[in-house]
């Protein structure tokens, strides 16, 4: 078939096999290995424990009637580890009654076969399991792309205005708990939209990124800075009182006007202005209401300063 499921992801997947009898080891191992996946095998419970706590196998063989820890618990124990609950397993065991099979899908098992086993139905097993085990895992990475693409502006990589809004309400929650203040700076280039009538669209995008970088290497870990709308930038600094915006909005612009863009080998100089508030329990469309307002102050009065 041809299909997602069915390419060629599972060469050199690792499978290890855990059996207390040798020659089932040996023969096993010997199937596997001749359609390339990579073998590893111990012979009880307690090595396979072992062997997981250091090492990840993309699929598990499991024999069930081993001495000490059998099967079941093992499987089991294997499914209540973080770090190992999502490793397929498959039990191969002599027993064969309908109860046993169940035990083993109770005891997390995926599937279950029976000994004396058929190599052409071990060698189908594992590859239905480990296919499975490849879509969910592209399953489970493309929900998180989408997850963080809900929240990214896309072309500043900066977080988008639905994120920080969130953030800023939980800094609101946190300031009701503790009363520490947060601030926020909203900012705008200057004169932007002659610039990119005089450069053109292309240099103004460019710009952009490039200031977004420049507010992103300004700021702390627990601070977000966000694309709030065209050429403007709300960034949120928890625990933080007024001065603290002030210098942290010091080291933006300072960083901004010494920096000289290249975009197609010319050099360009662009400024911006910074209205800052912090939150005194006003409410938050009020405390981004007092950043937007400073920032109409320093517009209308020359442009490239801060306004607190
Ligand atoms: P001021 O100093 O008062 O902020 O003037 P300004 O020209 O920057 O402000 P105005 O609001 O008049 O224009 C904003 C400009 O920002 C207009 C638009 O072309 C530009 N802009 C907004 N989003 C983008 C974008 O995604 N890419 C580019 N290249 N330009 C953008
Ligand atoms: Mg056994
Ligand atoms: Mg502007
Ligand atoms: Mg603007």
């Amino acid at each position: 078939m041809n299909n997602e499921l069915n390419d060629d992801t599972n060469k050199g997947s690792s499978i290890l096999i855990v059996d207390d009898n040798p020659k089932n080891l040996q023969v096993l191992a010997s199937i596997l290995r001749t359609s390339n996946y990579k073998v590893a095998m111990v012979k009880d419970g307690a090595k396979a424990i072992k062997f997981i706590s250091s090492r990840k196998p993309d699929l598990i063989l499991l024999d069930i009637m081993m001495p000490e820890l059998d099967g079941f618990e093992v499987c089991q124990k294997l499914k209540q580890s973080k770090t190992s609950k999502d490793i397929p397993i498959i039990f191969i065991s002599a027993l064969s009654e309908t109860e046993d099979k169940v035990k083993g899908f109770e005891a997390g098992g995926v599937d279950y076969i029976t000994k004396p086993f058929q190599q052409q139905e071990v060698l189908a097993r594992v590859k239905t399991h480990l296919d499975l085990r490849n879509a969910y895992k592209k399953l489970k990475q493309a929900y998180k792309d989408i997850e963080i693409a809900a929240k990214t502006d896309s072309m500043t990589k900066l977080s988008n205005r639905l994120d920080i809004i969130e953030k800023i309400k939980y800094e609101q929650r946190k300031y009701q708990r503790s009363g520490n203040p947060f601030s926020l700076i909203l900012s705008d280039i200057d004169n932007f939209k002659l610039f990119n009538d005089k450069y053109g669209h292309d240099c103004g995008d460019f710009i952009l990124i490039a200031v977004a970088d420049i507010i992103k290497s300004g700021i702390r870990k627990q601070d977000t800075a966000a694309r709030w709308g065209g050429e403007e930038f709300l960034i949120l600094l928890p625990e933080t009182d007024k001065p603290g915006g002030e210098s942290t909005a010091i080291k933006i612009r300072e960083r901004l006007i010494s920096k000289t863009f290249e975009y197609n080998e010319h050099p360009h100089k662009i400024s911006m202005t910074f209205g800052i508030s912090t939150f005194n329990g006003q409410g938050i469309d009020n405390c981004i209401k007092m950043a937007d307002e400073a920032l109409y102050k320093g517009k209308t009065s020359g442009k490239n300063c801060i306004v607190l």
